[in-house]
């Protein structure tokens, strides 16, 4: 039978269709037909695109660019375009889930709650707060972080609160504090558009944030500006690059002070000019002297014609914009590759104006309000520390609570949180949207800390996903278009997402089942809330005052400006596109501090029976551990199954050709996976996607293979790099 389904005009006569199911012939003339259109914000990467949802019928039927939005001017990319698919997918959780004897049974909401609530309290009676740990999103909005983080920090009393951004960003936070005295991100997106020159490094933009590599090819086109590309692979933005500097893998120190030693050499640094806003200038100056092009190229592999070539066209720039991502984050010494990279900024002159300096934009959706909000282990909200006591004094009077209540100590972050449950010093795990059984590094130490855990409850809008199936109780969330809520974006601009559709079954909002549980637990003086609009109105309040003021943005205005960037002081305030024009730092001296970074190889080195270097990245097509995207039939199809890169000479050296399954191993897994025979990969070097959980087949998942080391000030572990050997399976 046909399967059809026609719009109708509100207030029309009867009008018959054939529904998905093809049966039912319903009278149809009360229900409102036209497109309803709703604003909202694209739910997955960091650029935060804004989008139009057109809702028909009770159901999302097409998304569209938002001309108004700062960050995109009305673009997309293919997951912005197809997200509206993952909505009514057959694999959406829509009742609570209760394992019996090892099976899931259907729940009602009462009895998850009360359960949770029950077992909670049994492990923090018995062995005091800091025996939960509760895992979260860098993808939530203010209003769901705020609430999870007064819960557990203000309610539980454990500042065991840590999350999916721990392994996406936090480096950049850290050096953001390092260099500049806080976590300070100054620059805007517009700043893409004015720039002579850009240098990224470690970041695929052309897979990872689409719509803002076509603003760098844009500028490219229009003002012939050079692009250098730092990376390992030639991915495709490596190729759109004037200079490619295909280092090996985990080099990026070295190279990066041989680039400042070439830019001393040929006279690029104003040296009076830059100690005024700088330190460490000489100190820097005398450290590199040794990353001469000819060292450093023993090191990197990159030819020192190159470097030098490289580092003149950076000099000559009269604004150049730095970029980095995951391949700079997501290592032992991430704070110091990045610090190394921004020295670069800092001793040209690079900083301070439009088009110059280092733009930070965030991998997840919302990691930018996560770090307002303090969502992590040893923030509180708006910039301020748990160890710092009057910090604690100023949110517990906001909060209602005695400042006691809130500990002082910082809590654990997502490697040692883990850990720590491995070891039975954690009892309670509280996940929500996350799916660290696919993306946090060795899984198999993970699935063996997660089951000694006493009580796990995860809260996805999926099921089964690979952590869901390790759960005790499964709470149904509802997600994006299903809820409203309010985030940052990377500039600082804060908008809107608001509800469009109905969420399944009883799927309910994060922010509800937070206070439920809340509220259950005995604590429902912190949820004194009537509306969404509640929840921020108080986090606003906790930004009055800080460098993050939003005092001057609110819902009725979100809803007709598009990211006004804080600080915003009153309605009238435009909000500030830049900060620190006039080079006047957070730091003791008020000066950017440059650092002196030493190259260190990453913590597995390569040797004879572990001779490959495992690079671990993400393709377009797909989305983390594809819970959304492998729902979306024509993203499934792009990429349908897990791959290992390797170069023709590896693959010719081992008798492996393209299509062969091969078998990827390393200390602490293996993967079988077929062989992609590609010049994209540098030789000694593989790469294999970490879209695959073990749900795609046990010998699949990319972090099987991969180590829990992580970067000792940051604490984000090394997905980058690590030791593996190949065969032919
Ligand atoms: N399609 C899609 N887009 C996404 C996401 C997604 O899952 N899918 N996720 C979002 C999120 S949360 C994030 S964090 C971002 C991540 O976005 P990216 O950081 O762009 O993604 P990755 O593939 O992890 O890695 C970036 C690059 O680092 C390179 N690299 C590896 N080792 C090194 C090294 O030692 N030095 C240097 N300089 N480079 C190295 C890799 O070859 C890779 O090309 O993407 C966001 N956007
Ligand atoms: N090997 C390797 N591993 C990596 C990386 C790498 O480069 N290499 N990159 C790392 C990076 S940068 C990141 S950011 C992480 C991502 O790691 P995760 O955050 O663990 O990955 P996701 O698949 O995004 O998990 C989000 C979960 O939330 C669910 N969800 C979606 N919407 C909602 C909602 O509204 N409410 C609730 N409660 N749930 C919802 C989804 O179904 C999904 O299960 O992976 C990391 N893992
Ligand atoms: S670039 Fe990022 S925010 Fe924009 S549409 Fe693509 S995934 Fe969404
Ligand atoms: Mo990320």
């Amino acid at each position: 039978m046909a399967i059809t389904r026609r719009g109708f005009i509100k207030g029309s006569a009867a009008v018959t269709v054939a529904t998905a199911a093809g049966l039912a012939v319903r009278d149809l003339m009360t229900e409102a037909s036209e497109i309803k259109t709703v604003m909202s914000l694209c739910p997955y990467c960091g650029n935060g695109c804004g989008m139009y949802l057109e809702v028909k019928e009770g159901r999302v039927v097409n998304v569209r660019g938002m001309e108004e939005s700062k960050a995109s001017k009305g673009k997309l990319c293919i997951l912005g375009l197809t997200a509206h698919e993952m909505l009514n997918v057959e694999t959406r959780l829509k009742y609570p889930l209760i394992k019996r004897n090892g099976r899931f049974e259907r729940a009602g909401w009462d009895e998850a709650i009360e359960l949770i609530v029950r077992r909670f309290k049994e492990i923090i009676e018995k062995n005091g707060p800091d025996a939960m740990g509760v895992y979260h999103t860098a993808s939530f909005y203010n209003e769901e972080y705020y609430l999870l983080n007064k819960l557990v920090k203000g309610g539980f009393g454990t500042n065991n609160l840590d999350g999916s951004a721990r392994l996406c960003y936090a480096s950049t936070v850290a050096a953001f504090v390092k260099v500049f005295g806080g976590d300070v991100p100054f620059m805007c997106y517009e700043d893409i558009d004015l720039a002579d020159c850009f240098l990224v490094s470690g970041y695929n933009m052309s897979s990872s944030n689409p719509v803002s590599f076509d603003r760098i090819m844009q500028r490219k086109m229009d003002a012939n500006t050079p692009l250098i590309v730092i990376d390992p692979r030639a991915t495709m933005m490596a190729q759109k690059a004037d200079i490619h500097l295909q280092i090996k893998p985990g080099t990026d120190i070295a190279l990066n002070n041989a680039l400042a030693y070439v830019l001393f050499k040929e006279g690029f640094v104003n040296e009076e000019k830059v100690s005024k806003y700088a330190g460490g200038l000489q100190e820097l100056k005398s450290h590199i002297q040794k990353y001469t092009p000819e060292y450093t190229e023993g090191i990197t592999g990159v030819h020192r014609d190159k470097i030098v070539k490289a580092a003149v066209t950076y000099g000559r720039a009269k604004n150049a914009v730095t970029l980095w991502m995951l391949g700079l984050n997501q290592s032992t010494v991430a704070v110091w590759k990045i610090a190394s990279l921004w020295n670069l900024s800092l001793i040209t002159g690079n900083i301070g104006r439009p088009g110059a300096g280092p733009l930070s934009i965030t991998g997840q959706g919302t990691a930018m309000s996560l770090r307002e909000i303090g969502g992590l282990p040893h923030l509180l909200p708006a910039h301020r520390g748990v160890a710092n006591e009057k910090h604690r004094k100023e949110i517990a009077g906001i909060w209602g609570i005695s400042p006691d209540k809130i500990s002082p100590k910082p809590g654990k972050t997502a490697i040692d949180m883990f850990d720590a449950a491995g070891k039975g010093e954690i009892k309670g795990l509280w996940i929500l949207q996350a799916n660290p059984a696919a993306t946090i590094p060795d899984t198999n130490k993970f699935i063996g800390a997660i089951k000694k855990a006493e009580f796990v409850v995860i809260q996805d809008a999926f099921h089964p996903t690979e952590t869901t199936l390790l759960a005790d109780v499964v709470l149904p969330a509802a997600q994006w278009a299903e809820k409203d809520g309010t985030a940052s974006n990377a500039e600082r601009g804060v908008n809107i997402a608001k509800k469009a559709v109905e969420p399944p079954g009883e799927a309910k909002p994060d922010t509800e089942i937070i206070m439920m549980i809340g509220k259950k637990m005995g604590y429902e003086n912190l949820f004194p809330y009537k509306t969404n609009e509640d929840i921020f109105e108080e986090w606003k309040r906790c930004t009055k005052g800080q460098d993050c003021d939003m005092t001057g943005i609110t819902y009725k205005r979100m809803e007709k400006e598009f990211g006004v960037q804080w600080p915003c002081l009153t309605p009238e305030d435009l909000g500030v596109k830049r900060r620190f024009l006039d080079l006047k730092f957070p730091t003791q001296d008020g000066r950017a501090i440059l650092n002196i970074c030493e190259h260190k190889a990453p913590a597995e080195p390569t040797d004879t029976e572990y001779p490959f270097v495992l690079i671990t990245g993400l393709v377009r097509e797909h989305f983390h551990s594809r819970t959304r995207t492998a729902n979306i039939p024509r993203l499934a199809r792009a990429v349908s199954h897990s791959y290992v890169d390797i170069s023709p000479s590896d693959a010719n050296k081992y008798g492996i050709r393209n299509g062969d399954v091969v078998k990827v191993s390393s200390r602490r897994g293996a993967v079988k996976v077929k062989a992609k025979v590609s010049e994209d990969i540098q030789q000694g070097a593989v790469f294999v996607p970490y879209h695959f959980g073990y749900l795609a087949g046990d010998d699949k998942a990319a972090n099987l293979l991969t180590i829990s080391a992580y970067d000792p000030i940051s604490k984000q572990p090394e997905y980058k790099a690590c030791a593996v050997k190949i065969e032919k399976a």
